[in-house]
């Protein structure tokens, strides 16, 4: 399998808790590359394209909200599997019920607001990948 490379962020909620480099150590541990780097606050224009998919849909507006109320960590990694293998360090969604061992389960909770605040995103495919890299990195 070729190495293959993932966008990953650190949410605003885990930036403001201190998280990043947590977050951080996890992939590092794992195996996988730190390709490229940057902290940003993002724009509303940055956010639409990113969430595309998910327009529409209820917790739409308040996502957006919640990711333009801080600034987050962009990370480029690589690796083999990287993108299946981030989306295990993470964990499920909800990080009520994301297992444990994983960064959502061990870090993340429900602080009583809508939105889930879980953490992280990673890219979930590899043209998901492409598409946000580029994004974030261009
Ligand atoms: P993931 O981030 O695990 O890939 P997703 O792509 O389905 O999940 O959704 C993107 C983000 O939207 C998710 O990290 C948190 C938020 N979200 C998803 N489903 C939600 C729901 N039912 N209620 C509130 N927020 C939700
Ligand atoms: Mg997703």
């Amino acid at each position: 399998m070729a190495v293959e490379e993932t966008l990953v962020l650190v949410k605003p909620d885990g930036v403001a808790r201190g998280l990043t480099g947590e977050i951080l150590r996890r992939i590092e541990s794992k195996g996988y590359s730190l390709v490229d780097l940057r902290l940003v606050q993002a724009e509303r224009d940055l956010l639409e394209r990113h969430y595309a998919e998910h327009e529409g849909k209820p917790f739409y507006e308040p996502l957006l909200e919640f990711m333009e109320s801080g600034p987050v960590v962009a990370i480029r990694v690589a690796g083999e599997r990287v993108i299946e293998g981030v989306r295990a360090l993470m964990g499920a969604t909800d990080p009520t019920t994301a297992a444990p061992g994983t960064i959502r389960g061990d870090l993340g909770r429900d602080w009583g607001l809508k939105v889930q605040q879980n953490l992280v995103h990673g890219s979930d495919s590899p043209e998901t990948a492409a598409r946000e890299l580029d994004l974030w990195f261009r």
